[in-house]
């Protein structure tokens, strides 16, 4: 008998199975083992008219067991599929009984019970999307039989977890109850009472059948065009449309040879990656596990704007009050009238009910009175980026807040080293870079300084995940971790317009390779005036006798500034771009100034012109310890610079695409454009060994 993952216990004639395999009860071998071992013996005892299945701990099943995938321990059986098979043919009633999460595997297997019961705060859905898979056991089948094909749809290929009441009122769970052990019992033994029969889900046929298949050519229209080169979305889609043209056999057939097509792709690889990375990049090493997170219950932000009105509504939206503050009342009227459009709008599009934008603007306070600051647990500045106003700011707040608070610099890239020395805690001071806007992206990039304490770095890893932002930690150094590879990107991007290629087959291949947004698109959307602003203050960290492309300054001067002006890289009609013959002309004026003959170049060239030196810099900040570990960097570029996640981040696509090509193309890159784009020894240690970041 395996080590029973599955408790027992008998209440009247119902017999409980509780699942307990911490921390989420994941269907691993030993779990799938109890299960059939606990239904066997449900199914044997006379004296049981239904069983009860449930989670132990904080949830019920959050899937299949994602760290068994590729093992042996995935072969074991009984499989899910088994279990399943035994549950819609178990000749007693079953209830799922959920609480947490009921997700992929587990809600899979919920879906092969009679029933589905949950607590109010409960949720349910198939995730499975956003590890480049689908749900491969039955999900695609199921789902859209209780939801309707276009629910099913939606649900499917975004991944997206539903509340318990929508579920209910879609039909995926039956009843909601306070208790999900008792209410489940009560729910089991009421059924029994009224002798109700359940049809299997799989024989529900009245929502599949006769759909028109303009709602699947609708479907992939839609789904396709926000896809950006994800293979997932569209293979669910072909899945929930053999639900509705093939027989139930048929269509879990079908799926099951989706699934395994999927399971061997690259990017079920890339995102499995991923999604370990994430998770990864929470865990700091070398801090003893003694050191717990301070309580994160109170914030305050200094400088309503953008970016401060931005922060207010992330830490408001987690239900954490802030107290806003900036110099004068002009400036918090615009800050907050700002924060309340966002949220207007979030309303207007049916994001969030007017109750949750009243509610989380309840909780920001704003004050021109430092003094009302002094009690937040932490105090993130928002101002200017200039060091000196920095400097003022923190050995102000250094007299003011209560001890222990947390100094945290919204920076992206001035030293935190420089910004603590004015303070007497430099222990409490840390960086916390967010992206513009705050209240939408999720990397929160924090920076230690050489004196941020243990403690102060697992609050704000912590608080980075309580406030819904994918934390990831760097060392204090030029740039971070994103912005110090960026200028690699951006940089040989218009490298590449001064040798030949245009703005449009840039755009054309980032965009191709699965980026948001090309950099020169980018760039007209940041406003390139505020480059040149920022290239002037990091002119001192260009060697000598190496130069950056003039083209932005060039465009500036002719008062192109991008989106902001109608014109840029491209000429703009509202928000519809055009190429512009000036800003071209603008381009090979620059190529004749510095002698360059202009030629074609291949997309793929491109791309590997764009993507390696990335990957090159990555490199060197893990040598350097900027970066912890190679996963970490991809966490960043994917939640901050929409990296697709579905090449894993820039790190693991250059293992992919090898690293002795990448250490080549920076040997070439140092050719033409100096020796800051050198590799570095551990690119070059990797590269001639053959080996990965995983021996860096
Ligand atoms: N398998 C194994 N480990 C898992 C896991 C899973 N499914 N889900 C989470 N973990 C680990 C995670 O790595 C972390 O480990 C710890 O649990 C806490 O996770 C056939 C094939 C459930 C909402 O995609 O969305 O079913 O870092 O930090 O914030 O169709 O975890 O502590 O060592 O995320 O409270 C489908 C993925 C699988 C759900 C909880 N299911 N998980 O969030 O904790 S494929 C999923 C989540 C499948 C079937 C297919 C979240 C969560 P460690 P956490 P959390």
């Amino acid at each position: 008998m395996a080590m029973s993952t599955v408790g027992y216990e008998i209440d009247g004639e119902v017999a409980v199975l509780t699942v307990e395999y911490p921390p989420v009860n994941a269907l691993s071998a030993a779990v799938r083992t109890g299960l059939g071992e606990a239904l066997e013996r449900a199914r044997s005892d006379a004296a049981v008219r239904a069983v009860v299945i449930l989670g132990g701990g904080k949830t019920f099943i959050a899937g299949a067991d994602i760290t068994e995938f590729g093992t042996d321990k995935s072969k074991v059986k009984p499989s899910l599929q088994d279990i399943q098979t035994v549950l819609e043919g178990f000749p007693k009633l079953t209830i799922a009984a959920i609480h947490g999460t009921a997700l992929g595997g587990g809600l899979e297997l919920a879906l092969t019970c009679h029933a589905r019961v949950a607590v109010p705060a409960a949720r349910v859905g198939l995730p499975e999307v956003n590890l480049g898979l689908l749900p491969g056991a039955g999900g695609t089948q199921r789902l859209p039989r209780l939801t309707g094909v276009e629910v099913g749809i939606d649900l499917i290929t975004s991944g997206k977890h539903i509340p318990s009441q929508q579920a209910l009122a879609l039909g995926v769970i039956d009843a909601i109850v306070d208790d999900v052990r008792s209410g489940a019992v009560a729910y089991a033994r009421e059924a029994l009472a009224k002798g109700i029969s359940f049809v299997p889900v799989i024989e529900r046929n009245d929502k599949v059948t006769g759909i028109d298949a303009a709602v699947f050519a609708a479907a992939r229209k839609q789904v396709g065009a926000k896809a950006r080169g994800k293979i997932a979305p569209m293979v669910i889609i072909d899945c929930i449309e053999a639900a509705c043209t093939r027989s139930a056999a048929e269509g879990l057939v079908y799926e099951k040879e989706r699934f395994q097509e999927l399971f061997a792709s690259d990017q079920r690889a890339a995102l499995m990656h991923y999604f370990f990375a994430e998770r990864q990049a929470r865990k700091i090493p070398g801090i003893p596990a003694d050191v717990k997170p301070k309580p994160i219950q109170s914030c305050a932000i200094i400088g309503a704007g953008t970016m401060g009105g931005g922060i207010a509504m992330t830490f408001a939206n987690a239900g954490i009050p802030v107290t806003l503050l900036d110099l004068d009342q002009a400036s918090l009227d615009r800050g907050l009238g700002v924060v309340r459009n966002n949220y207007g709008i979030s309303v207007s599009r049916g994001s969030i009910s007017q109750e949750k934008m009243d509610s989380a603007l309840a909780l920001i306070t704003p004050t021109l009175a430092y003094d009302d600051l002094a009690t937040c647990d932490i105090v993130i500045e928002a101002a200017l980026e200039r060091m000196d106003i920095k400097k003022e700011i923190f050995f102000r707040l250094d007299g003011l807040m209560k001890p222990g608070a947390i100094l945290a610099s919204n920076t992206s890239y001035l030293s935190i080293d420089e910004i603590a020395s004015v303070t007497s805690r430099p222990g409490d001071v840390v960086g916390c870079h967010f992206f513009s806007p705050a209240n939408v992206m999720k990397l929160l990039e924090n920076v230690r300084s050489a004196s941020t304490s243990d403690e102060t770095i697992i609050t704000v890893m912590e608080m980075g995940k309580m406030i819904g932002k994918v934390p990831v930690l760097a060392r204090n150094a030029d740039g971070f971790i994103g912005n110090r590879m960026l200028q690699y990107y951006t940089g040989e991007a218009e490298f590449l317009l001064e040798q030949g290629a245009t703005p449009e087959q840039i755009d054309r291949v980032a965009t191709r390779f699965g980026m948001a947004m090309g950099p020169m698109s980018m760039r007209d959307m940041a406003g390139m005036d505020m480059a040149v602003v920022s290239r002037k203050g990091r002119a001192a960290s260009i060697p000598a006798g190496e130069r950056v492309s003039p083209i932005v300054e060039r465009l500036v001067e002719a008062g192109r500034y991008g989106q902001k002006t109608a014109k840029g890289f491209y000429r703009y009609e509202g928000r519809e771009k055009f190429s512009d013959p000036e800003a071209i002309a603008i381009i090979e004026s620059v190529s004749k100034e510095f002698g360059i003959t202009r030629r074609e170049f291949t997309d793929d060239e491109v791309e590997a012109r764009l993507f390696a030196p990335l990957v090159n810099e990555g490199a060197k900040e893990i040598e350097d310890g900027t970066a912890i570990r190679a996963s970490d960097i991809d966490v960043a570029w994917v939640n901050g610079y929409g990296f697709p996640v579905h090449r894993g981040g820039p790190m693991f696509w250059g293992e992919k695409y090898g690293l002795d090509r990448i250490y080549q193309m920076a040997l070439d890159a140092a050719e033409r454009n100096g020796p800051r784009w050198a590799p570095g020894k551990l690119l070059e240690r990797l590269a001639k060994e053959g080996k990965g970041w995983d021996a860096a």
